[in-house]
């Protein structure tokens, strides 16, 4: 944790980001740049001491997605209790200090990317504020049903735009040519549908004791769904069709051959 900050702040910021969780979006940003040719470690990389500036970036995507985590289960919001198997930050810690630690952890997150990658600061920020991940939150709180058109635009934001950024950030940083930047970005949109229609099978599917949060949240809520518009089989199939799609953006710019076709597997088969 960096010098100066209030110990019960460190505390909840390192309670939330400590926590696990599948660490999805870092993943796929380091292996977006090892892809195109990798980041290799420099004397300019993080603050000296030689490591790839993509240890940057992805931990703070990292940070950014915690603190949307933390500050999505906030009573206001969610109103969760359990997240990564444990108890939410703003049950052990009180509201009050889970806002500011999801406010800590963007904060911060945004410090590493100006001092290290500040090429991509722009990229993650519109991914994560009001045109991405704020808006599709805000697009999610109740109000009117959404339509299926709707639910798409919704989740690209609110889970895809965030995915995608990891995915551009790393093959930037790792100085991927025009063409494989491009192809991972259609791919990584591809992952990102992908990721929630897997996430809102598995919110049916699955036991809060697997995924480690509330299972069957969304029908509880009566939010509309993957599987609650086209059913369960329907939405496998729209999932293992985004990996396809994302397979094909991927060999035509001769990147099949690499970790990012695992990970998308890994987004459609996994289980928690
Ligand atoms: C509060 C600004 C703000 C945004 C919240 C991401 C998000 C936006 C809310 C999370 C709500 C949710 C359950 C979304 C569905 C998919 C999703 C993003 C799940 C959580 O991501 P995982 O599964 O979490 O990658 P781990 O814990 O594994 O990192």
């Amino acid at each position: 944790m960096p010098d100066g900050v209030p110990a019960p702040l460190a505390d909840a910021m390192a309670y939330s980001v400590t926590a696990g969780g599948k660490r999805l979006r870092p993943i796929l940003c380091l292996a977006s740049a090892d892809a195109v040719g990798g980041d290799p470690p420099s004397p300019e990389g993080v603050g000296g001491t030689g490591r790839p500036r993509v240890l940057a970036v992805a931990c703070a995507i990292e940070m950014i997605h915690t603190y949307s985590l933390i500050h999505d289960d906030l009573p206001a919001m969610d109103n969760d209790t359990m997240r990564r198997g444990r108890p939410t930050l703003h049950v052990v810690a009180g509201e009050g200090m889970a806002i500011l630690a999801g406010d800590g952890l963007l904060t911060e997150a945004f410090y590493l990317l100006a001092r290290h990658a500040p090429d991509v600061v722009s990229i993650v920020a519109s991914a994560a504020g009001p045109r991405g991940m704020v808006g599709g939150q805000a697009m999610d709180l109740p109000s009117e049903p959404l339509d299926a058109t709707e639910l798409e635009r919704m989740h690209l934001k609110k889970t895809g735009a965030l995915i995608s950024a990891s995915a551009i950030a790393g093959a930037i940083v790792g100085e991927g040519t025009e063409t494989q930047v491009a192809a991972i970005s259609d791919a990584a949109r591809e992952f990102g549908l992908a990721f929630q229609i897997v996430d809102d099978i598995l919110d049916v599917e699955s036991t809060s004791a697997v995924l480690g949060k509330t299972a069957g949240k969304d029908a509880a809520a009566g939010k509309p769904t993957y599987p609650s518009l086209y059913g369960l089989d329907q939405s496998r199939a729209m999932a293992n069709q985004c990996l396809q799609r994302a397979e094909a953006h991927l060999e035509a710019a001769g990147l099949a051959d690499s970790y990012l076709l695992a990970i998308g597997r890994w987004i459609v088969e996994r289980r928690h």
